[in-house]
């Protein structure tokens, strides 16, 4: 059985973008592969959170994992904290790797902006090929955003294979079908994201049925009237289409050609009753769980991670002769 790899930051409330665009894949993929879904508190750090707010945020993430259904009797689920092997990695490999490699991050450049040019910033993809290398995870589902990051690790891996001994597999980008990106129901043009402060325009995984009807009945569209799906011309009423295509499972011409007929009133209408649909079994699920139960699980997650992450960082040393 192949492995993956995926993190997921606990900055802020889990988010329908966040459900559609990796969770429903992270859920699917439990069936063919040895999952790891890391809680990545450490790549937290380099937004400055809150204290209070990271504690309930690392909670809150493991709750939305398991309501969408992954199952942590199938996966591996637990904080990247509380592994040791995730630091002490990414110092051994940030020797394979070149200043000017992190400099061409345009991640770096876009969040450095927000947060300035400190190091853990820029340093910031070698704990991520860590992560991935730590599993030795042969394949990592990613957005097109994080590609460059796994191209880094590609060639990490393969710099150490050379140098060493042949001890990491060169993971490669999973090609399950990703979901779609979902775009801010206020502002189409940005994606829906867990730290903005864009309430209005975000579904979060807590919201009850009169938020939702209320966020998409108030959601921008156009000043036309008849439904059709382009991105440039139309991105608010293709958003909504998007996400109407993927809870409903079926293809963006099919949903154009159902809801073709409708005023742009009772389209939304008809997205925010399937939206409920979709969602409310998910809440339901996220609001049962205790923390306590929470914490067992991360715990028994800690423990069966330790057991790939130490023999790998002991076969590292073993290569390094540290
Ligand atoms: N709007 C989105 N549409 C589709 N997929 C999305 N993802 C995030 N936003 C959308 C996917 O969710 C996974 C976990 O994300 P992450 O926490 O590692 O970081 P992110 O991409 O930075 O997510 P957010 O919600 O936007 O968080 P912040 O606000 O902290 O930056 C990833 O697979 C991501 O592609």
């Amino acid at each position: 059985m192949k492995t993956v790899f995926s993190g997921i930051q606990p900055s802020g409330s889990v988010h329908l973008g966040n459900i559609l665009g990796a969770l429903v894949n992270w859920r699917r993929m439990q069936e063919k592969y040895k999952c790891y879904y890391c809680i990545v508190d450490l790549h937290s750090l380099t937004t400055f959170p809150d204290k209070d707010l990271l504690e309930k945020d690392k909670i809150d993430t493991i709750k939305s994992l398991i309501a969408v259904g992954i199952d942590p009797n199938e996966s591996i689920i637990y904080f990247q904290s509380n592994l040791h092997h995730h630091a002490e990695l990414s110092w051994i490999l940030s020797n394979f790797c070149q200043i000017g490699e992190l400099q061409r991050m345009t991640q770096y450049k876009d969040k450095s902006e927000s947060f300035g040019t400190h190091a853990g910033l820029f340093t910031y993809p070698v704990l991520m090929a860590a992560d991935i290398l730590i599993h030795k995870a042969d394949e990592v589902p990613v957005g097109d955003d994080q590609t460059q990051h796994l191209e880094l690790t590609r060639d990490i891996a393969m710099r150490f294979n050379q140098k060493y001994e042949d001890i990491f597999p060169i993971p490669a980008r999973n090609s399950t079908k990703t979901g779609a990106r979902v775009m801010s129901l206020r502002h189409p043009e940005s994606k829906m994201s867990k730290s903005s402060d864009d309430v209005a325009g975000t579904i979060y995984i807590t919201d009850d049925d009169k938020e939702i009807i209320k966020k998409i009945k108030t959601s921008v569209t156009d000043s036309e009237s008849k439904i059709s799906f382009n991105k440039e011309e139309k991105p608010g009423l293709s958003n909504l289409i998007e996400i109407l295509a993927s809870i409903t499972g079926k293809s963006i011409k099919e949903t154009v050609k159902e809801v073709s007929g409708m005023q742009y009133g009772d389209f939304k209408m008809y997205v925010a009753e399937n939206l409920i649909t979709f969602m409310s079994p998910i809440r339901d699920k996220y609001l049962s769980l205790t923390d306590k139960k929470i914490l067992e699980i991360s715990d028994e997650g800690r423990d069966k991670a330790t057991i790939t992450a130490d023999k790998t960082l002991l076969e590292v040393k073993n290569c390094l002769g540290i």
